[in-house]
């Protein structure tokens, strides 16, 4: 009875941890400052903004694995998170030096540094009164500053857990797990060109150590704030990334060689991999010359240049290969069996037709597996497949192709042309482009 009363209360509890945990806010960026050396620091988030150490700013140790250093001139910056209308902020921070009256931001947001126009500040803000006395807190500046502050700033010297939160309920101020600040002030974080941590874009930094910064798109409820500040190992997720290699170039962004990325895992000859590598505000991928075996589409997203190298680039495919489908099969349907199999491989793209669905209608997708003549599709069929309605066929069929809804802006795929693409089918034809630019 006893051993049947603990497993009940067991049970509840888990699922009062599911209820708890599926409303809690996940963060939508998560900086941890752990990568072992360079100035990139890297988002750990999906839609990721990587920031940098600037004018001095140096890799230190922090509350959990390494951190940043701020203060002398050095700060860190990234692109802005864009506007949001509701959202919260949660850093650890340790203050190396006494608050003065100047504005900064243990994170802020605002124009780039000497940009002179802070948006939002947690730090210390101007009050609403030109010439008010400094207040630490969580400030924002759609025209005139307003925000929610606390009676005295956190202690020097000693690490301190900060959230701020702004949106519909106004905005709270959390440090160490209690509320010292909450005001009914309804207020978006307005659109931004930067994120800056240790400083003001009037050009000041303030000296402290920063750990663990994290941006979450909904206010983080009290409970979680003091869950928090009470136990750490909410930060070991998400993980640091370890396989995107970021470099910054000019302020148009990045720029890669594809052949740095190639490695015999590569089905796009790394250039798939080099695109994967830039940061978000995007670059170019060199394609130096050589010849490169596409086995896989190439997806490419905003603001991203394919640059080959005149004729000494050539992008090249397998040998066409065709072969039957020998059952019907549903649209979404991730399976579909074939004649023969054998000359396929897993990871490499294919494309199943037939009479009727053909072209956009088709699917292309990478093979997840194969046994035997059933092949495992990475997404559903666009459309059914049947082989007594007309001739169904699967086949190799890489190309490079814009996703859907992936190039809003900006998109670009190889406007400057000099890639040569070649099959090494007898019938060569040329690799499928979707795109504005010139025809070569
Ligand atoms: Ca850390």
């Amino acid at each position: 009875m006893h051993e049947h009363a603990a497993a009940c209360v067991l049970v509840l509890t888990f699922l009062a941890c599911c209820a708890w945990a599926a409303d809690e806010p996940e963060p939508i960026h998560v900086w941890h400052f752990d990568e072992q050396a360079g100035d990139d620091l890297l988002d750990a988030s999906d839609d990721f903004i990587d920031l940098k150490l600037c004018g001095g700013a140096t890799r230190v140790e922090g509350r959990f694995g390494g951190a940043v250093q701020t203060g002398d001139g050095g700060y860190v910056q990234g692109d802005g998170v864009g506007r949001m209308s509701s959202g919260a902020i949660e850093l650890w921070v340790k203050p190396l030096e006494e608050f003065g009256s100047a504005q900064f931001g243990f994170i802020g947001f605002g124009h780039e540094f000497g940009g002179d126009n802070d948006q939002a500040l947690l730090g210390i803000f101007p009050g609403p009164e030109r010439g008010g006395p400094p207040q630490f807190g969580f400030g924002i500046c759609p025209g005139t500053w307003s925000g929610a502050c606390a009676t005295e700033p956190p202690a020097v010297g000693e690490w301190h857990h900060l959230v701020a939160n702004w949106g519909r309920l106004g905005i709270q101020v959390y440090v160490d797990g209690e509320l010292v600040a909450d005001e009914d002030i309804r207020l978006d974080l307005p659109r931004h060109a930067a994120v800056f941590l240790g400083a003001s874009s009037w050009g000041r930094t303030f000296g402290a150590i920063i750990d663990e910064v994290r941006i979450y798109a909904d206010p983080l409820p009290a409970e979680m704030v003091r869950r928090h500040f009470a136990d750490a190992s909410y930060v070991a997720s998400p993980p640091a990334p370890t396989d995107r290699q970021v470099h910054y170039g000019a302020a148009e962004g990045g720029s890669l060689n594809a052949a740095d990325f190639d490695s015999p895992e590569s089905f796009t000859g790394g250039i798939q991999e080099a695109i994967d590598a830039l940061p978000r505000r995007g670059g170019e991928v060199h394609v130096l010359p050589g010849t490169y075996l596409i086995r896989r589409s190439i997806w490419v997203r905003d603001n991203i240049t394919l640059r080959g190298a005149g004729a000494a680039t050539v992008l090249i495919r397998p040998s066409e290969r065709m072969t039957k489908l020998t059952a019907p099969a549903e649209a979404g349907d991730r399976t579909v069996q074939v004649e023969d199999a054998s000359g396929f491989e897993v990871g490499a793209d294919i494309s199943i037709y037939a009479d009727r669905v053909h072209g956009w209608h088709s699917t292309t997708a990478h093979i997840e597996a194969i046994e035997g003549n059933t092949v495992t599709l990475s997404r559903g069929l666009n459309r059914p497949v049947d082989p007594a309605e007309g001739h169904g066929h699967a086949q190799p069929w890489p190309q490079q192709a814009g996703g859907p809804g992936r190039g809003r802006r900006g998109h670009q795929l190889l406007p400057h042309g000099h890639l040569r693409t070649r099959a090494q089918s007898r019938h060569p034809r040329p690799v499928h482009r979707r795109r504005h630019g010139p025809a070569q």
